[in-house]
């Protein structure tokens, strides 16, 4: 039976991904792990809660040997514009955090999910189509963290069979739970602006093109993913994976269809354009397709309905 612990489980993924394994696993085994962002919201009512600092080697390593953990999905992380502001807080938490994580299942023979980024790429990357292995060469603190993640990952595989799985996710969209401190924040702020009537004054240029992603098929990634038989799985640490991409005026467009008196402005700032201009446009998941069947369910306009339908009825 597995016993699962989510790091992160207040966050934008975690809020999403506990009720989903609950129901898949049971209550009693899933723990929901969380600090600094209280664990109270009602998706995690009724939860096994655990107030875990991941930067604290031996708290973390008591949680999991009290609950008798054997996977671990660590969500807990710092977004690429909150590094960026950070950089020695982005370091401690990602890199420190995830080695702790690492060191823990390597003792306690956990399996761990590790997300990885679309941030893991770098302005010398090949932008459309980005291949599973390529160029990578981050010039942010996040995407350093996550690079460094992926190759920390494979190494505790290969050197202590420690069964670690991940993917590079692009930016996630979702009404739960907002996200914080990201790049890609923007495709979720333009919905409640919509939902309000009010302009959205956008913090990236009308033509930036990145890859997006709809929670529930980012939730459905990581369950697959774990659920994989691990033979099959070349590239276990980080997969390419993508559902569309568009930018801020291809949005924009979508959102106006539905909403006609929505309207935007474009004011890029500093930090957060530089890094949307570092990544790619788009990732090419044929690995991910080929290797575990990944195949994600939301295209832009479908993504667009859905989360008009849900902020409108969750209110603003
Ligand atoms: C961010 O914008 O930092 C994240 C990401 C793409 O990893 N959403």
């Amino acid at each position: 039976m597995q016993k699962i612990l989510i790091i992160g489980s207040a966050g934008q993924i975690g809020s999403e991904l506990v009720p989903v394994l609950r129901e898949k696993y049971g209550d009693e085994n899933i723990i929901a792990g969380w600090h600094n962002k209280k664990c109270d919201g009602n998706t995690l009512s009724n939860s096994i809660a655990c107030n875990i600092d991941i930067t604290d080697a031996n708290a973390l390593e008591s949680a999991i040997k009290k609950h008798e953990i054997n996977v671990i999905y660590h969500l807990a992380s710092m977004l690429s514009a909150a590094a960026e502001k950070n950089p020695q807080a982005a370091y401690s938490v990602n890199m420190g955090g995830l080695f702790n994580v690492l060191e823990a299942a390597r003792k306690n023979n956990c399996s761990v999910f590790f997300p990885s980024s679309i941030g893991a790429f770098g302005p010398s990357t090949p932008k459309d189509k980005t291949p599973q292995v390529t160029i990578q060469r981050p010039n942010t603190m996040y995407g350093i963290t996550k690079l460094a993640g992926e190759l920390l990952c494979d190494y505790y595989f290969q050197k202590y069979n420690v069964d670690t799985r991940g993917v590079r996710f692009p930016g996630l969209i979702s009404y739960k739970t907002a996200p914080g401190g990201g790049t890609t924040d923007y495709a979720v702020e333009i919905f409640y602006a919509a939902a309000k009537n009010e302009t959205y004054e956008c913090f990236l240029k009308e033509d930036t093109t990145l890859d997006m992603m709809y929670m529930p098929d980012a939730i459905s990634a990581m369950v697959k993913l774990m659920q994989a038989d691990g033979s099959t799985l070349k590239n276990r640490n980080a997969y390419n994976i993508t559902a569309m991409s568009f930018s801020p005026s291809q949005i924009f467009n979508e959102i106006k269809k539905r909403l006609p008196d929505f309207s935007i402005t474009y004011k890029p700032d500093l930090i957060r354009q530089s890094i949307a201009d570092s990544w790619p446009h788009s990732l090419n998941d044929e690995n991910a397709r080929n290797e575990w069947g990944w195949k994600p369910t939301y295209d832009l306009p479908a993504m667009v309905d859905d989360m008009i339908k849900n902020i409108l009825s969750y209110g603003t």
